[in-house]
């Protein structure tokens, strides 16, 4: 991988994990949510092939969150996400887009009800504190919002559930997907849900207690040996392969959620209020125009900074390249796109420039795996 230093300052902050992992053989960084978010271990072909075998603490502190509490804090949560969360549960994790008054994405954040009046959401890369600032100003909202010290520390892999009985005790093996609960670390509480940015499964530790999880790090290499324990970072590899999306690389502020694919998590039906609803039903009646879709194409690597444009035979353009990675799995490059219709449905195929080559790319489905 080549590339340039990034120098820190307060403005590209640091987490409280960066000296250990630093330690360990970090080789890239990237920048989210103006924080330093580990890309590399080396080699992302062997971190993926470490990562589907066994498992993996990674810092992704840089997921921060934004706590709203208050007597309005779920009507302003609400206000932002197309997903009803008017049965939602204490104790639960929602993945859920945030909208804009076009009815476009703002943020595809994990929402957790911690209390009726009290939730973080926990965002992808955008400044949600100043848009949900700027909502409850507007509406006069009794509610208060900050971003709290909390670092999450994500334990992924097959052999995270045996690790993470032997630290907190066989009760976070009964934890569902996507549920949330407290557990004892040396006699400090941390919220523990199962979730993490990849489909190997496992945990996120949201450390409120900066010491305590220093601790826990040490602790979790240590104990996690006898499971060929490494460190890692959210994994470009495997998560293209599972088709788990990045707000700023496969979709932004220009795209809806129906183009993306998060029909599931637009709920139209219900009663609730939220921000861009009216645009949403009209963008639903009228159909989308793009979809975001995998592509396939017969290299052996590839390197994206920015989008590709993809076209047809005739040169007319049907659509652009926003992520791709050399699969070992798939033995080609595969990649997310945002094709145009008629040609976002499986098999269609288009061209892309690379160096001056015409290369084929070949439309499927999402996810890979
Ligand atoms: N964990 C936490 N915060 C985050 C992320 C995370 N903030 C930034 C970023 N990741 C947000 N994006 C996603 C994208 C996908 C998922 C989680 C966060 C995800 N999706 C599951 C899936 O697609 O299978 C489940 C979604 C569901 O159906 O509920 O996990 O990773 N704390």
């Amino acid at each position: 991988m080549k590339g340039f230093p990034i120098v820190k300052s307060r403005r590209v902050r640091s987490s409280p994990y960066t000296s250990r992992i630093e330690k360990q053989g970090v080789t890239a960084y990237t920048v989210y949510n103006h924080m330093l978010l580990p890309a590399a271990f080396g080699s992302l072909e062997d971190s993926c092939d470490h990562l589907k075998k066994n498992v993996q603490v990674w810092d992704v502190a840089a997921e921060r969150q934004v706590e709203i509490i208050g007597k309005d804090a779920a009507t302003l949560v609400q206000l932002m996400t197309c997903r009803d969360l008017s049965k939602s549960k204490i104790g639960r994790c929602y993945y859920c887009p945030l909208i804009d008054e076009n009815g476009n994405l703002v943020n595809d954040p994990v929402i957790l009800k911690l209390a009726e009046d009290r939730w973080w959401i926990s965002i992808a890369d955008s400044d949600v504190i100043f848009f949900a600032k700027g909502l409850a100003t507007g509406n006069k909202f009794d509610v208060k919002i900050f971003e709290p010290r909390v670092d999450i520390l994500a334990i992924q892999g097959p052999k995270s559930f045996d690790l993470m009985e032997k630290i907190f005790g066989q009760k976070i093996k009964e934890l569902k997907f996507f549920g949330f609960d407290y557990f004892d670390f040396k006699g400090v509480k941390h919220l523990i849900a199962r979730s993490g940015w990849s489909k190997q499964g496992g945990f996120e530790v949201y450390v409120e207690n900066t010491n305590s999880g220093l601790e826990l790090y040490d602790q979790l290499f240590e104990v996690g040996k006898e499971f060929n324990i490494k460190p890692g970072c959210p994994n470009l590899i495997e998560r293209i392969e599972s088709g788990l999306l990045s707000y700023g690389n496969d979709f932004d502020n220009n795209d809806n959620p129906f183009e993306c694919g998060f029909d599931k998590y637009v709920n139209l039906e219900s009663s609730v209020v939220f921000l861009g609803k009216d645009k949403l039903i009209e963008i639903q009646k009228k159909g989308v125009k793009r979809k975001l879709m995998g592509v396939q194409i017969d290299l052996n690597q590839i390197s994206l900074t920015k989008s590709l444009e993809i076209k047809d035979n005739k040169g007319s353009l049907i659509g652009e390249l926003r992520s791709a990675c050399f699969s070992p799995h798939f033995k080609k490059v595969i990649g997310i796109a945002m094709i145009k219709e008629p040609y976002c449905k499986v098999s269609t195929s288009g061209i892309i420039e690379i160096e001056g080559n015409s290369i084929v790319v070949k439309v499927c489905d999402l996810p890979f795996i």
